[in-house]
């Protein structure tokens, strides 16, 4: 049944350059055998800045207009770190990368985009802000402290210069991902 005004599953994130993907995959290769769960591919790697699930018209259009009203701040360097786990690295269900340098950026970043929905009419989010890149999700959860320890930081920087709206399609194996819009920063 389709619905005109039904725009889809929204979420605000950091895209990644296709140097940082393709540095990120080089970097993790070595461990690939290694790397418990679902991985996520590649193309769909991303920062999550705020989830903001189904979205009709209207208040797509009002986000967008709220994330053009924002002050998004300056562009900005992100660093990554090493290996870690939600919610911890003895239990860990979702295995992602850290953020090293430019962490404080992006949690500011996080709460503009956070004011934003809320001023364009989405529930306030109540979960913490955690800066992450996920890699795999891990069902049942698995102990990952010494692969966490072992792998190195990831030695590449990610230029910020927007904030990405992105669609995703949930459907058998790993979502799919289109970016619709974009507020430069
Ligand atoms: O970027 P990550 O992988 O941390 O887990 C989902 C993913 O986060 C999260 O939104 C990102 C893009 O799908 N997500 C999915 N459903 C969610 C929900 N109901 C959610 N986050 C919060 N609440």
């Amino acid at each position: 049944m389709g619905d005109d005004s039904f725009v889809g599953r929204i979420f605000l994130a950091i895209g990644l350059t296709e140097d940082v993907r393709h540095g990120l995959a080089a970097h993790l290769a070595a461990w690939s055998d290694e790397l418990p769960g679902r991985p996520v591919p590649p193309d769909n790697w991303h920062l999550t800045l705020r989830f903001l699930g189904k979205c009709d018209r209207l208040e797509y259009e009002k986000l967008l207009a709220a994330l053009g009203d924002a002050v998004l701040g300056s562009p900005f360097t992100l660093g990554f770190e090493g290996l870690g786990a939600f919610p911890r690295s003895s239990r860990a269900a979702v295995l992602w990368l850290g953020t090293g340098r430019g962490t404080d950026e992006l949690i500011a970043l996080a709460a503009t985009v956070e004011d934003a929905a809320v001023r364009s009419g989405f529930m306030p989010e109540e979960r913490p802000f955690h800066p992450h890149l996920t890699l795999s999700r891990i069902r049942p959860p698995v102990n990952v402290r010494d692969l966490v320890e072992r792998v190195p930081r990831f030695p590449l920087t990610l230029p910020v210069d927007a904030v990405t709206v992105y669609r995703s399609y949930l459907q058998a194996g790993p979502a799919r991902y289109e970016i619709l819009d974009e507020a430069r920063l």
